[in-house]
């Protein structure tokens, strides 16, 4: 029976199962009991969302009443709410629905509702779907988009609305409210009437769920769709033609959004193709939107061929163009200054940018984490960013507080993630991933949170009374001890075991480039190959030490940070171990805090790695009682798969390395096959 469902599930795609037919998410059903919703006397689509969810889930005493009040109160911020035993009161309707989904989270969670108010940290917490009209996914791992498809990409139906509805609701019940509904490498067809027809079909069915839509654009779509000779932001044909199609985009969605901007960098065109800045290209934009109280995130992710040091470019561009952006741009920047590693230390332009407002983007699809195969669960990396220190403003300045309008007062606040959704049964490719999803919007409504927290949390929601599972567990203190503590503490580990597998001590930009960014590929260097693409650039490993000297003597991208950091991170005595490479070129037997050789400790890192994983299967292997046995056997094998490719990326790593280090393999970890 297990063979056969478990061949059932491999097959699915091919069945034509799709993700709203599979699994439910972090939304599993409960019995519920009748329950009495009072809504304000307003007949509104968001109230209706929010009374049918209490009616399908709250299990209250029967005909209990739950009462959703809106008020105006100075403890609101945005769309924040307050809980009470009797109910929910919030100053806007979407602050409704997410007091209803906190009630329905409590009860499910087994947490008291005491009465307490909570306000998101972030105005706008929103996805980036990097998906293509031909409904290919650019680093997606969970199968094609759920928004486009090549074949009567146009027809809208039932079954696609359905999907888009619960996609919309797995938004709402973690705050998340708006979507970019295609790829920052922008198709200008996205701006045809054609798509636009859809865009609107889309935007229908999310907003009864309070998520707003925005379409990526590329900027050179006047001459590409509009037929003019030029982009050139300052032109005043160029400004007319998006005057009417923004016009044509509002007469489809009244609520749009506005638009997301990958410009002059890696190859798009921008701005600065015609003599103009960032700032002159995103100001055009965001004029022609501003009637509409639309927004322009304008990405910073800039670096060139031709630069010593990548990591610096984005500061280098961005810094000058300090105070020339509109109210209504919003500078969009990576965690970190090179290209979501698996650790980077966070980009300097949070907090350098004073005057403008600036939004985290993190990457909740794995591209440098291990597809839709590693088991890596991303928010401690997402915390670690939001709790580092700028120093711009003091200390105290974190990335959160620096870019969620607490220390510079800046027009718009916002969070973005790069979305790991596609139209696999599970939504997200690997089970685990689907916690991504979620604490991306757990931490975009609040950056304090906790990714232990958060990690327990939805393992609750996920795993708990999972149908079909095979009910060993006793009693809750009985599935906390044998499911729940070791299994959140294997997701907690998980991203520290892929750094150390894959890039420990500060190394980054090592992967295979021949495998979609999955696997080790240090060596991958072919003739012609632009610098920057290939991972020598970045390691440096040679007879004399390994590393990419970023000090004061080298490219000196130290001095982007504040002090204390610049100084600390110059000095490889003071410089954190797990940013060591990162900023220093250093001798294979530079002798680290342990105690050990720089090489000895690269390959105890690599090792560990290894060895977590295997310990990942463990835990995972005695979790079988409580999980479902589809579940459990798709984990088990991808864990499998992760255990054989840590291995590979060790053994790799060190034997490459070996040939500049000439030191032998330390004696206390396993030798390379
Ligand atoms: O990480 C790199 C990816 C590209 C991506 C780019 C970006 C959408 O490899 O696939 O393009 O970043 O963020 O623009």
């Amino acid at each position: 029976m297990k063979k056969l469902l478990f061949a059932l599930l491999l097959l699915s795609p091919a069945l034509g199962l799709r993700a709203e037919d599979g699994h439910q998410l972090w939304l599993r059903p409960h019995a519920a009991v009748p329950v009495t919703v009072v809504v304000p006397a307003k007949n509104s689509a968001l109230l209706a969302t929010a009374k049918q969810e209490l009616q399908q889930g709250w299990q209250g005493r029967a005909g209990a009443t739950v009462t959703l009040t809106l008020k105006k109160d100075k403890a609101f911020k945005y769309d924040g709410f307050r809980l009470s035993a009797q109910g929910v009161q919030a100053a806007t309707e979407a602050g409704l629905l997410y007091g209803a989904f906190e009630l329905l989270r409590r009860q499910q969670t087994g947490q008291s509702v005491a009465e307490e108010v909570s306000n998101p940290s972030y105005e706008l917490r929103l996805l980036n779907h990097w998906d293509n009209p031909d409904g290919s996914v650019e680093r997606g791992y969970a199968g094609k988009s759920i928004f486009w498809r090549k074949d009567s990409a146009l027809v809208v139906t039932n079954r696609d609305k359905k999907l888009w509805q619960e996609y919309a609701r797995a938004n709402a019940s973690i705050g998340i409210n708006s979507s970019v509904l295609n790829n920052v490498n922008a198709s200008p067809m996205i701006l045809s009437a054609e798509y636009l027809g859809r865009v609107k079909a889309i935007a229908d069915v999310l907003r009864p769920y309070g998520v707003k839509t925005y379409l990526s654009v590329k900027f050179s779509s006047p001459v590409l769709l509009g037929g003019l000779k030029t982009a050139d932001p300052l032109d005043p044909a160029v400004v007319k033609w998006w005057r009417g199609k923004v016009k044509e985009i509002y007469q489809q969605v009244p609520d749009f959004g506005g638009f997301l901007v990958k410009a002059s960098s890696e190859g798009q065109p921008g701005p600065q193709d015609y003599g103009r800045t960032h700032a002159d290209g995103a100001n055009m934009l965001a004029d022609v939107l501003k009637p509409y109280k639309g927004l322009v995130m304008w990405r910073a992710f800039v670096y060139s061929p031709n630069d010593k040091d990548r990591a610096k470019q984005a500061y280098n561009e961005f810094v000058p163009l300090d105070g020339k952006f509109r109210d209504n741009v919003i500078v969009q920047v990576k965690n970190g200054p090179v290209d979501f590693q698996p650790r980077e230390p966070f980009s300097p332009l949070f907090g350098a940018l004073k005057k403008t407002a600036v939004m985290p983007e993190f990457q909740i699809t794995q591209e440098y984490l291990g597809h839709e195969i590693d088991l890596a669960y991303l928010a401690p990396m997402w915390e670690e960013c939001l709790q580092s220190d700028t120093y711009q403003a003091g200390p105290g300045s974190t990335v959160a507080r620096c870019t969620n309008g607490s220390v510079y007062r800046q027009a718009h606040s916002s969070m973005a993630g790069v979305s790991n959704v596609g139209l696999d049964t599970n939504w997200t490719g690997h089970d685990f991933a689907q916690a991504n999803w979620y604490a991306f919007g757990r931490l975009a409504w609040n950056s304090s949170a906790k990714s232990a927290q958060i990690a327990e949390e939805w393992l609750k929601l996920t795993f708990q009374n999972a149908a079909g599972a095979n009910q060993l567990a006793a009693s809750a203190a009985d599935w906390n001890a044998k499911f729940l503590t070791p299994v959140a503490q294997l997701m907690l580990a998980s991203r520290e075991a892929i750094v150390d597998y894959s890039m420990p001590l500060g190394l980054h930009h090592i992967m295979s480039a021949t495998h979609e960014h999955y696997g080790p590929g240090p060596w991958w260097a072919p003739p012609k190959m632009r610098a920057d693409w290939t991972p020598p650039y970045y390691h440096q490993a040679a007879a004399n030490g390994v590393g990419f000297d970023r000090t004061k003597k080298g490219s000196d991208a130290v001095s982007q940070y504040h002090e204390p950091l610049a100084s600390q991170f110059n000095d490889p005595a003071t410089c954190p171990d797990e940013y060591l490479l990162w900023f220093h070129h250093l001798p294979w037997d530079f002798k680290m805090k342990s105690g050990r050789t720089l090489w000895d400790e690269l390959a105890l890192h690599y090792d560990h790695g290894v060895q977590q994983v295997r310990q990942f299967q463990r835990t995972w292997d005695q979790a079988q009682p409580y999980v479902d046995a589809e579940r459990f056997a798709v984990v088990q094998n991808k864990l499998r798969s992760q255990s054989g490719n840590a291995v590979l990326w060790k053994d790799a790593c060190l034997l490459y390395f070996q040939q500049f280090s000439h030191m032998p393999i330390p004696a206390a970890i396993e030798p390379p096959m």
